[in-house]
């Protein structure tokens, strides 16, 4: 193995080369060699100056994020580190190219000068992770680029191209060429003019033009706006304090770093990081299997969904055919996506080429033969089983052989759909989330025969159409809306015991929830959940339990779609929902129908402890069943699909803060208080197992 860090001469410069592949982060070993290399040079005078630089696709994309977890985690020789490298008495340069981010863009700072190819991206991502830049970015940036410019990109972790982070003064020269080369020249040039060593901790913050009050309405708004991020404030402290004297700034940025550092929200943060990259992993997948290619898609169905579906194939460049069974079906579907095309170019998010171009590689025809050149064809049509399978079928006879046939449902059985195709291999499910254009989450629902080559296919595609993709087994809902049924389920049976929608969405938004059920019910339509239900009762998977989901069942039955009728669990004053007494009329009814007691005393603990412990729950039935490859999937689903709070890590993450023994606790108190004839209440034995062992189901892994 080589080291991380090496110095080596180049004539009169000392070359010090990073090289952690895959994208230099800054290791313990990449930290303690930076600091043995400073060494030497700092021994060694026959060097005049010294040049940085990142071996491999990128400079430093920031500090290792798995050392954050260790309790011993310190940055202090990093930061010293740093300090040495900019009192060097001799000229210090970065070469910087690919990602200069967090840490590295810190390193970068901290030389006295910089160069960059045209290509490299630069930004303080920090905040994404709930931290802030903990080696003097907050302190370093604004004494170059001012504080308004640090506050921007700190506080929201956006990148900057180099021609920005020119303009800024964050760089001082971009240049073509390969990064190493136009380096070696950058400091030979400096040698050559006899450039002396700058300092930016030398320099100080200049607050011109600034209102008096910058930092306390920056503070305010934190506070407002981003309440469960506790980063947001510490940010604009840290960069305040960069008006301070450098040593004190340092001082309080410190502090301020390992708060955040050790605070839940952090922690939660750098699991799903982590969980995101691991998501796209499939377990038992040959290395060198090789993919189908995908140039051409085809779409059935030019619904909201089929046509949100499609808009991430031209998106991406991918000439995109839809099929609907009427013109005027077609026309409807493909002037919703123009619409939706043109109201981003009318936000400037896209340019009015960019809006052609993509128009130009979307299709529409009635023909389902057309079909017959698609490298891959995805069914949009409705969620019906009969319908479903039907169009599976023809699927299989129109689709090219090697063609992937894929199923856009949210429910349905995708072995019995692809069985219908007649060639299952080649069958895949792709449980898009509407609006599909916008939502990140892709669950891929790998069948009983689905082959490896169309699995890894599938996943690769997502990368390109830039969704989250989370492989799922085949089961009722797959892993983001079988566990949404028991949160459902629960949501429910408090209503009928005497919760009104307002204060079960309350509890659950008091948590940081993007929205409770009874309001994301009421978006998505009553009439979209309650026709599942029922569909899951004609395929003979619901309980033998008259009350289970009769409130959706009802409100359905009333016409009380949600949102779209402007009535569902609430009344819409536009798209304001308002509690509507006729809600908890109907709720009353059924409780009595079906012998449900009323209760007057349901507090926000209850509902958040009804709601979220069946849902930890059937997160371990999915794992014990073999239904997710890993618990961070299901934390993965949940965040990116349905609004869980991401401060929160996500239900599997959150599990584990609770402590699973308090969970397996709660779901024998509400078996005994509730009952448990239909098995609500019955404990994963993967969980209880696991909190006998005092151990957590996030390090939990399949045998
Ligand atoms: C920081 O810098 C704090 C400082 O202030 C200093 C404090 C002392 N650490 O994303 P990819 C792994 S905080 C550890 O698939 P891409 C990643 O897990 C940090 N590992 O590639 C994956 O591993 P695997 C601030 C990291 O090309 C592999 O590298 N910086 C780190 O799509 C490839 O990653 C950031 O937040 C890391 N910092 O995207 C930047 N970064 O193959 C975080 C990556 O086992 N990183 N890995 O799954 C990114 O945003 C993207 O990785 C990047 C490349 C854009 C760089």
């Amino acid at each position: 193995m080589t080291a991380p860090v090496t110095l080596t001469r180049h004539g009169d410069i000392a070359l010090l080369r990073i090289d952690n592949p895959p994208v230099n982060a800054l290791s313990p070993g990449v930290v303690a060699g930076l600091a043995s290399a400073v060494d030497a040079f700092e021994a060694d005078r026959s060097f005049k100056a010294l040049l940085v630089h990142g071996e491999g696709r990128t400079f430093v994309a920031g500090g290792d994020i798995n050392s954050f977890d260790d309790p011993h985690f310190s940055a202090k020789l990093y930061n010293g580190t740093l300090a040495r490298i900019e009192a060097l008495d001799r000229p210090v340069a970065a070469a910087l190219h690919g990602t200069v981010l967090g840490g590295g863009l810190e390193l970068a700072l901290a030389c006295h000068y910089r160069v960059s190819v045209p290509t490299a991206v630069f930004g303080f991502p920090e905040v994404k992770l709930g931290i802030l830049p903990g080696s003097l970015g907050t302190q370093r940036l604004p004494r170059v680029a001012g504080a308004e410019l640090t506050l921007d990109l700190i506080g929201t972790g956006r990148s900057i191209d180099a021609a920005a982070a020119l303009k800024a003064g964050i760089v001082d020269e971009v240049r073509e060429g390969e990064p190493l080369q136009v380096g070696l020249a950058f400091v030979e040039a400096l040698i050559a003019r006899s450039a002396p060593p700058r300092r930016l901790s030398e320099r100080s913050v200049s607050l011109e033009g600034l209102p008096a009050d910058f930092f306390d309405k920056a503070l305010d708004e934190a506070s407002r706006r981003k309440a469960f991020y506790p980063a947001a404030r510490n940010i604009v402290l840290a960069v305040q304090a960069s008006t301070l004297p450098f040593a004190e700034g340092e001082a309080v940025e410190a502090r301020l770093f390992e708060e955040l550092r050790t605070s839940p929200q952090s922690q939660a943060l750098r699991h799903l990081f982590f969980a995101e990259r691991q998501a796209s992993k499939i377990p038992g997948l040959p290395k060198d299997l090789s993919l189908r290619p995908v140039r051409s898609v085809g779409i059935v169905g030019a619904g909201t969904m089929g046509g949100g579906i499609a808009m991430n194939f031209a998106n991406a460049g991918i000439p995109t055919v839809l099929v609907e069974t009427s013109q005027e079906a077609l026309d409807r579907g493909l002037k919703a996506i123009r619409g939706n095309y043109e109201a981003s170019a009318a936000k400037g998010r896209l340019t009015t080429a960019q809006v052609a171009e993509r128009l130009g590689l979307l299709s529409g025809t009635l023909d389902d033969a057309s079909l017959a050149g698609c490298d891959l064809v995805i069914e949009a049509v409705f969620e019906n089983m009969d319908l479903k399978k039907q169009v599976c079928a023809r699927l299989g006879q129109v689709c090219k052989p090697g063609a992937i046939i894929a199923t856009n449902t949210s429910t349905l059985d995708v072995d019995v759909l692809a069985e219908a195709t007649g060639r299952p291999a080649d069958v895949v499910g792709t449980h898009f989330f509407s609006p599909a254009n916008v939502m990140r989450l892709l669950e891929v629902v790998r069948g009983a025969t689905t082959a490896p080559d169309v699995l890894a296919t599938v996943m690769q595609l997502a990368r390109t159409i830039k969704k989250i993709a989370v492989v799922s087994g085949v089961c009722y809902g797959f892993i983001g809306n079988r566990v949404a049924e028991v949160y459902m389920r629960e949501a429910e049976f408090l209503m009928m015991e005497g919760a009104s929608p307002a204060e079960i969405d309350g509890a659950v938004e008091a948590l940081g929830m993007a929205m409770g059920p009874c309001r994301m019910l009421d978006m998505a339509g009553i009439d979209v959940g309650a026709k599942t239900v029922i569909e899951y009762g004609k395929a003979g998977g619901l309980p033998p339990d008259d009350s289970y989901r009769a409130v959706v069942r009802r409100m359905f039955e009333l016409g009380r779609f949600g949102q779209k009728t402007g009535v569902g669990y609430y009344r819409y004053d536009g798209r304001k929902p308002v509690t509507d007494p006729e809600t908890a009329r109907v709720a009353e009814e059924l409780a009595k129908a079906h012998g449900i007691a009323r209760r007057s005393d349901i507090g926000a603990q209850e509902i958040v402890e009804r709601l979220l412990v069946p849902m930890i729950n059937e997160g371990a039935k999915i794992l014990e069943e073999g239904i997710a490859y890993r618990p961070g999937d299901i934390d993965m689903v949940w965040t990116s699909g349905y609004g869980f709070p991401d401060h929160r890590g996500g239900p599997i993450f959150m599990a584990d803060q609770i402590g699973l023994p308090v969970v397996a606790e709660r779901i024998a108190h509400y078996a005994s208080v509730r009952g448990n004839p239909y098995g609500y209440w019955t404990a994963s034995s993967l969980l209880t197992d696991l909190a006998s062992q005092g151990r957590k189901l996030s390090d939990w892994t399949a045998a």
